[in-house]
């Protein structure tokens, strides 16, 4: 095979990473998995990413796309076989154009998502789409994953925020598909094909995006709660007097808190005395396009009455966007957390809201009669019934007897979430981690119709092979 000169006199020696400088995209960020591969390759555009998917078709090599490898399912992640070639989009990250008046802006694949955000406002608009990875994502790894974040309440997934695509397809030919429409009714919608894919059925080197005007004011509460049936009720008050303002609702088990103030003594939550030992902890915001003061009346007055009401036992509202920034970070700062109590066994569920607390009383229960001592980590975005349902091993366990038993729990909570009308997989995607447990949830038919489209779009099957669906 004689793809590596190749790929040398394509891209230039100093794009083609082998040894040490391929480590890095050889593991997930968790650790959990580890692969090998011919190479690295670090393209600059897209022509020359469609050159090297040319190069691989001819040579049947499998490709794995990476972007910020923050994946969560050891999606940007190779097998241990070594023949695929991890294609790198990070060289792709211009900002093309910002169009103002279309409220769009058109940005390369390997743009970090906070650089995204960051040319959104010096244009004056927002780019909503947030998540604790956004200093390391990009948007092709957000497109390519659907990701979701703290402010799809509001905004919708990164589907959402999609209005057109530059993918370079499994051939090698390249899709020109950057439309700022947002009407466009001819024929099959490739764009959402492309979009939630994981990069099994084509490489995204592009995208235009939509944008919105930025909030003029910002209001912060975090809320203490007795229960997660308490924060469902607060949310649904929270929906209707906020309406679309309410752009965040975030809740977490206050356990969790605990561990992130214990692993980072530097934060702390804003309640002191009981209140800062309460079972459950609820993160609002509230976007207003009026003022300050009027975001603050409206929150002053729904917070009072569920204050009055018994649902919230005590409230901390940010008063400087720095309080409100704390809050955040404390939110953000669970999933390090959680891996500093060691390794954890991770479910991204959705369930109907209606029959989230159900869902965890229930699934609570089984896990502590099969898994005696199991921690539970539970927090999520409970606006999106999207939870981040984890478990970390009982306090007599070790972390290896918890991964022996890892499959085993995943297929007790996902029952469970089966059970109550829920996904197994809300935002992060399917990976390598939920291949498996994807074929024991999805009909029949729903799996046959995947992989007619897999082959249609991939006949080789060389894109990003054994992710989603089994190679
Ligand atoms: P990678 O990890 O590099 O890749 C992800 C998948 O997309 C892989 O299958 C890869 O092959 C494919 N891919 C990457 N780029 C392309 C491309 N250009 N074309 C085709 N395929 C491509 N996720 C959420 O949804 N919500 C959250 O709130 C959230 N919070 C997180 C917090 C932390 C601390 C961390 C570490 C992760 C979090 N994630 C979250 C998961 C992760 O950040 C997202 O899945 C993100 O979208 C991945 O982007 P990435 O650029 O790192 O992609
Ligand atoms: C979040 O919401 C991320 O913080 C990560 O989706 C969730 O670590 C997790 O399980
Ligand atoms: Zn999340």
């Amino acid at each position: 095979m004689n793809l590596l000169p190749e790929l040398e006199k394509l891209l230039g020696a100093a794009q083609v990473l082998t040894g040490e400088a391929a480590a890095p995209f050889l593991v997930d960020w968790r650790g959990r998995y580890k692969g090998q591969a011919l190479a690295v390759v670090r393209p600059g555009s897209t022509e020359e990413v469609a050159a090297v998917v040319r190069l691989c078709a001819k040579h049947q090599v499998p490709i794995v796309p990476s972007g910020g490898n923050t994946s969560m399912c050891g999606g940007a992640t190779p097998d241990e076989t070594g023949r695929a070639l991890v294609l790198s989009l990070a060289r792709l990250n211009r900002v093309r154009s910002v169009d103002t008046d279309n409220d769009t802006m058109t940005v390369e694949a390997g743009c970090i998502l906070q650089a995204v955000q960051t040319a959104a406002r010096e244009a004056g608009r927002l780019f909503p789409l947030s998540l604790a990875a956004e200093g390391s994502c990009t948007i092709g790894g957000n497109l390519s994953t659907n990701a979701g974040g703290t402010q799809v309440l509001r905004y919708g997934n990164t589907r959402e925020l999609a209005l057109g695509l530059e993918v370079v397809t499994a051939e090698g030919e390249i899709w020109h598909g950057l439309r700022g429409l947002r009407k466009d009714n001819t024929g099959y919608d490739l764009r959402d094909l492309f979009i939630g894919s994981e990069g099994t059925l084509g490489i995204i080197t592009a995208a235009t995006l939509k944008l919105y005007p930025l909030p003029v004011a910002q209001c912060t509460a975090m809320l203490a709660l007795n229960s997660l049936e308490d924060a469902t009720a607060v949310l649904s008050r929270a929906r209707a007097g906020f309406g679309a303002s309410l752009t965040g609702f975030e809740v977490m088990m206050g356990t969790v808190l605990e561990a992130v103030v214990k692993l980072f003594p530097q934060q702390r939550l804003p309640f002191e005395g009981a209140s800062a030992k309460s079972p459950w902890y609820a993160l609002l915001e509230l976007s207003d396009s009026e003022s300050a003061e009027h975001a603050q009346g409206r929150f002053e007055a729904v917070l009072g009455a569920a204050i009055e009401d018994g649902l919230v036992t005590d409230a901390a509202i940010a008063e400087s966007i720095a309080q409100s920034r704390a809050m955040w970070h404390l939110r953000e700062s669970i999933p390090l957390a959680e891996a500093g109590l060691g390794k954890s066994v991770k479910h991204d569920v959705s369930i109907p809201i209606s029959l989230i607390s159900t869902f965890v009383k229930t699934t609570n229960a089984a896990l502590q009669v099969k898994f005696p001592g199991i921690q539970h980590i539970v927090f999520g975005h409970l606006g999106d019934g999207n939870l981040h349902y984890n478990v970390a091993r009982a306090l007599d366990q070790t972390e290896e007897q918890l991964l022996a038993q890892q499959y085993d729990v995943y297929q007790l909570v996902h029952d469970s979430v089966h059970a109550h009308g829920g996904s197994i997989s809300a935002e992060h995607g399917v990976g390598q981690l939920k291949r498996d447990e994807l074929t024991r949830y999805k009909s029949a038919l729903e799996l046959t119709l995947m992989k007619q489209i897999k082959q249609a779009l991939d006949p080789q099957g060389i894109m990003n092979p054994g992710k989603v669906l089994q190679a």
